[in-house]
């Protein structure tokens, strides 16, 4: 039998909700070690230099970052294509799921996320008011007004949904975890396509996990990630304490 992926990261990650959306794309068997990266031990480290989730482990090779995963997971994995065939589409499907990955996670996660739910829970301290404010005054509704003129109607970005779909519409959930939607009345497109692709069963399918990861105490999270069903690696790469060796911020 060959052995499930493992992905180190915890369910409410949206880098890591990304290549879970894409794995169950994919049709692919997976189990997960559900650390917050702060929380990362030293072979974790190793696997990550960076220190951030998501990590895949696939056998004898281990990927980090959640681009080179999926890019990994679509050519070493037949289903589903995650991007489109036509080079001209590929290359903006990938632009924009980089646009995700770097403005929506700044704006959304570090921004928003981070400051209201992350800091507070792990470092003990309130987040940085003055951020959170720009954010949802002029940055945000700056991103919104950009995407509002790249996203369609109605449908997925290129036919069937893939990974540009997915890599927006996953920082839309944390912005959501952190008080902030889209709203239908000014950015019409957004708001549907953001709410079509969170409910597509890829991503939908997560969601009861990371009510879990969201709500249980840190001590009790594990028995009740395995109670809702999550499929847990038996192995863990995390510590009971967080590392503040390396910070972003
Ligand atoms: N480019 C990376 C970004 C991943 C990332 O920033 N993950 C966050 C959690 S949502 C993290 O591990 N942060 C820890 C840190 O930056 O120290 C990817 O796409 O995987």
């Amino acid at each position: 039998m060959t052995r499930p992926l493992t992905i180190i990261g915890s369910f409410v990650s949206p880098y890591v909700r990304k290549v879970l959306a894409c794995i169950n794309l994919k049709g692919l068997a997976y189990e997960v070690d559900p650390i917050t990266p702060f929380f990362g031990n030293g072979e974790f480290e190793r696997l990550s230099p960076l220190r951030r989730i998501p990590v895949l482990i696939d056998g004898d090779v281990s990927v980090s970052d959640s681009t080179v995963i999926c890019e990994y997971l679509d050519e070493a994995y037949p289903g589903h294509p995650l991007l489109p065939a036509d080079p001209k589409d590929r290359a903006r499907a990938r632009w924009l799921e980089e646009y995700a990955d770097t403005r929506l996670g700044d704006l959304f996660i570090w921004g928003l996320f981070y400051q209201k739910i992350v800091h507070p829970l792990v470092w003990g301290e309130p987040g940085d008011q003055a951020r959170i404010d720009k954010t949802l005054h002029e940055d945000a509704p700056a991103a919104l007004d950009y995407l509002e003129g790249e996203l369609p109607p109605d449908g997925f970005l290129f036919g069937d949904i893939g990974l540009a779909d997915i890599a927006i519409a996953s920082f839309f959930r944390n912005a959501a975890y952190a008080g902030f939607e889209p709203d239908a009345a000014r950015w019409p497109r957004t708001a549907g396509f953001v709410e079509r692709t969170l409910d597509h069963p890829c991503i939908d399918d997560l969601l009861r996990f990371e009510d879990v990861q969201r709500n249980a105490a840190i001590k009790g999270r594990r028995q009740a990630l395995l109670d809702a069903g999550a499929p847990l690696s038996a192995e863990s790469w995390g510590e009971r304490e967080p590392r503040k060796g390396y910070m972003r911020l």
